[in-house]
């Protein structure tokens, strides 16, 4: 499968060394050998930092198997074991690209709860891909909100990208429609398809996402080729629930997580792929429309540790 979006190629521990503050110098200290405390402490730490249950336990485990066999006894040790068994969480993630359609257009549909930075995040997505070459249609699926079309109408007219509309309150699911009819009409290389930020809680506005789903899966075999749900990486673990909402209407392909910048909650990212077997793709670092990274497990796990 081809892929779309070049990787970054500086890795940016910068940001994970600020996102994550594991405070593991002094469990580092009081692992002169791995007692009961130094796997307490260990345990509440990566609680703290959003690593959630599951993969705490697994870290903590992996911890305690390894001094048991006598491979960890120093501090630095401790933090080769914590990496080694990251890097295997992450393994799925390590490889996470964007999918794209071998012929035809690519298209994305882009979900999540209000105000993560879906339409913000569109706009940098489109931003890249015009800046490496491909042809972008935006379209405005977002008729709930008030301001919600002119909010990418202005970016796409930014950056370059083509525009679909709808009317405000209209049918998003005609928005995706119309939106896919022209990007095969028009032989664009890219469709990004925003939504409005429904709350998980209100079944009307799900069952309309399920319907702007559909309908892009009607028209193009294999489309959508990329589900993105936008999280906000300042919620930490709060936003597990809304993936487990949303997994359960459309099928996601991955996460987008937003306002990294703001965040001291990167744990997250490990939490997702442990508990959802979600990667995340992509990481919003701004309000910038150049503030996006693709993720890079090297750069999160070198990062935690500094
Ligand atoms: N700091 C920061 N702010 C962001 C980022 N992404 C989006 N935002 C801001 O979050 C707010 C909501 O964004 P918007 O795209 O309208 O969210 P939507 O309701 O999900 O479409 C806006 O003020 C954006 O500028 C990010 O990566 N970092
Ligand atoms: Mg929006």
């Amino acid at each position: 499968m081809a892929r779309l979006f070049k990787k970054s190629t500086e890795k940016k521990k910068s940001l994970w060394r600020r996102a994550v503050d594991l405070m593991l110098t002094d469990v580092q200290v009081l692992a002169k050998g791995v007692d009961q405390e130094t796997l307490e402490t260990l345990e509440e730490r990566l609680i703290a930092a959003d690593f959630g249950v599951k993969a705490t336990l697994r870290l903590v485990d992996h911890v305690e198997a390894e001094a048991r066999k006598g491979k960890v006894s120093r501090g630095d040790q401790l933090r080769g074991a914590l990496e080694d068994e990251l890097r295997r969480i992450l393994e799925s993630s390590a490889d996470a690209y964007l999918e794209a359609a071998d012929e035809g257009p690519t298209i994305y549909l882009i979900v999540g709860v209000n105000g993560v930075g879906k339409t913000t995040s569109i706009a940098k997505l489109a931003h890249r891909l015009v800046q490496e070459g491909r042809s972008v249609l935006v379209a405005a699926g977002d008729t709930f909100r008030a301001g919600a079309v002119e909010q990418l109408e202005m970016w796409a007219g930014r950056i370059g990208a083509q525009f679909i509309r709808g009317q405000q309150g209209g049918d998003p699911a005609a928005v995706a429609f119309d939106a896919v009819e022209a990007g095969l009409a028009r032989g664009v290389d890219v469709v990004l398809v925003d939504t409005a930020g429904r709350l998980h809680t209100n079944r009307g506005l799900m069952e309309q996402l399920r319907k702007v789903d559909r309908v892009i899966r009607r028209k193009v075999e294999g489309a959508p080729h990329e589900t993105l749900m936008v999280l906000d990486a300042t919620l930490g673990q709060n936003s597990l629930s809304q993936v487990r909402a949303f997994g359960d209407v459309v099928d996601l392909s991955g996460i987008l997580l937003a306002k990294m910048d703001s965040s001291a909650r990167g744990g997250i990212v490990v939490a997702l792929q442990e508990e959802h077997g979600l990667p995340v793709k992509l990481v919003g670092t701004g309000e910038g429309v150049d503030d996006i990274e693709t993720f890079d497990v090297e750069a999160f796990v070198e990062g935690i540790f500094e």
